[in-house]
């Protein structure tokens, strides 16, 4: 985005820190609105994160910034679009067109990437997915044209998989991995939809984590949890779900408890590949073809999903690591995750993770602190002849002070009050006294959590005890709070019901 000399990158640097905004970029649609007659900004999601915010400014650190390489493990790019630098395309260092492989690395002439679907070295894409992706992490920047992308810098490693109608392999999906980690991307953004995720995937995305190698996975659009299934459920990856202009989930986002962020993925502009209308593909009765282009020439388009969600955190990952050098995947993920904006229900929660993403934030974030506050199941089982039921999760932090796990009445739920012997033992010995705790407040479930828990039981209690602590409740929310030993605290909620718990997928609940 700015090629200018290293006096004026250092002069910028220093009008930033005196809180004077600095040059935005002066693409047409970062500025305009109502490009398609609706009534927010074109490039909505960009003002959302606050990517070209003053505030993101006063943080730059003036540091010419690294070109970082993003694979897009996708249909492949259009990588002839008038509004992408030739500049910002990966060029294998090793390899020249004349029909060898002069690297070595198992592919001929392997320039730019390589087309994994035709297994040929041109990963063009015949789809516009994939165009629409690279477009948003990387479009060309500050060129008095169409769009800004999230990441004006970044190198684009199209890595095509999938076919015109975004059919995949999980064998070419792994060798993708493989080839990108090998070739030097930082970040893998991987937006394809899997039900099944087969050894090759799973060993390919262990290759990447082992190798400092972030991936950026969509959460899919089916509203459907995606705790046990997909990609999500890869070693290491960063999961993305979509939110709206409103910032809310977008209803189509898939949840669960691995959706780590939401990130904007409703009604995003990017480029669209030459003669491509992939919106069409799949058929919706309410589409017209044709009806998601944008601008005069028809180069750009709008689409929502998950998929360009995470290509918004895609983007946004290959900034901080290009704005703070030093940073491993490690410390991305945990800066973006735990810098997120809480929204939905308080804390941490099923449908929208950790929250929204916010770049200004993500800049702002000390990479050491974590606090992980997740609840992620309930267990059933039988002991004792009693029903037991276990609420799993995830309590940590950088410095561990304590948790603690408690339960209520559902909110809203109309309990009815059965009188039972017990309770009538209970009124005839505080005779002239309220009832505590009310059966209506939160109430510790189980002991304190007085050791840090990564994966695994956080607290269980018999559902007779329960039952009785929660005035005959069936259903419940629950809560757990994880305490750092810098003051700091995270909560996640969940709710909870008889007889099958919400949230996990079946076969994880009710078991025996
Ligand atoms: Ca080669
Ligand atoms: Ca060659
Ligand atoms: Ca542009």
């Amino acid at each position: 985005m700015n090629n200018s000399t290293g006096t004026l990158v250092l002069l910028l640097g220093l009008f930033a820190g005196q809180g004077l905004l600095a040059e935005t970029p002066d693409d047409p649609f970062l500025h305009s609105n109502g490009g398609w007659n609706q009534t927010f900004a074109d490039q909505w999601a960009l003002g959302t994160l606050r990517i070209y915010s003053e505030a993101a400014q006063t943080y730059r650190s003036g540091a010419a910034a690294q070109p970082i390489v993003v694979a897009v493990i996708d249909t492949g790019m259009d990588y002839l679009h008038p509004d992408f630098a030739a500049q910002r395309l990966w060029r294998n260092p090793g390899e020249t067109r004349n029909g060898y492989d002069d690297d070595g690395n198992g592919f001929v002439d392997d320039l730019i990437g390589w087309n994994f679907v035709d297994n040929n070295n041109n990963p063009w894409d015949q789809s516009g997915h994939g165009t629409h992706i690279s477009g948003i992490i990387a479009a060309c920047t500050n060129n008095g044209l169409g769009i800004s992308a999230v990441n004006g810098d970044a190198v684009i490693m199209p890595l095509k998989v999938a076919n015109f109608i975004g059919q995949a392999r999980s064998s070419a999906v792994a060798a993708a991995i493989y080839y990108a980690v090998d070739h030097g991307a930082q970040v893998i953004n991987l937006s394809l939809g899997s039900e099944l995720v087969t050894d090759l995937e799973h060993a390919a995305a262990q290759y990447a984590a082992d190798n400092d190698v972030l991936i950026v996975v969509s959460a899919g659009n089916k509203g459907l949890s995606v705790a046990y299934s997909g990609y999500a459920t890869l070693p290491g990856v960063l999961v993305v779900g979509a939110s709206d202009v409103n910032g809310e989930r977008a209803g189509f986002s898939n949840f669960g408890s691995r959706l780590a962020v939401l990130a904007p993925g409703v009604d995003v502009l990017s480029l669209r590949a030459r003669d491509t209308d992939f919106i069409g593909l799949s058929n919706p009765p309410d589409y017209a073809e044709g009806s998601a282009f944008v601008g005069d020439d028809d180069h750009y388009y709008r689409a929502s999903g998950t998929s360009f969600s995470a290509a918004m955190v895609s983007g946004m990952a290959s900034r901080l690591l290009a704005e703070r050098p030093g940073l491993s995947a490690d410390d991305v993920q945990r800066i973006i995750v735990q810098s997120a904006l809480d929204v939905g229900a308080e804390g941490v929660d099923q449908t929208s993770g950790y929250g929204r993403v916010d770049y200004v934030r993500a800049l702002a974030a000390a990479p050491e602190d974590y606090i992980n506050a997740r609840l992620t199941g309930v267990d059933l089982t039988l002991r004792d002849e009693k029903v037991w039921i276990s609420v799993e999760g995830v309590a940590a932090a950088a410095r561990f002070a304590g948790a603690e796990l408690a339960v209520r009445p559902a909110p809203g739920s109309v309990v009815v009050v059965e009188p039972d012997k017990k309770k009538k033992k209970k009124s005839k010995r505080n005779k002239n006294k309220e009832e505590t705790p009310s059966p209506y407040d939160w109430q510790a479930f189980g002991q304190g959590i007085e050791q840090p828990v990564e994966e695994g039981e956080l607290g269980s209690v018999d559902l007779e005890t329960l039952s009785a602590m929660t005035a005959g409740s069936t259903s419940w929310e629950l809560r757990l709070l994880v305490r750092d030993q810098n003051g700091e605290q995270r909560e996640s909620r969940m709710a909870m019901a008889l007889p099958v718990p919400p949230g996990p997928a079946p076969g994880e609940v009710g078991r025996e």
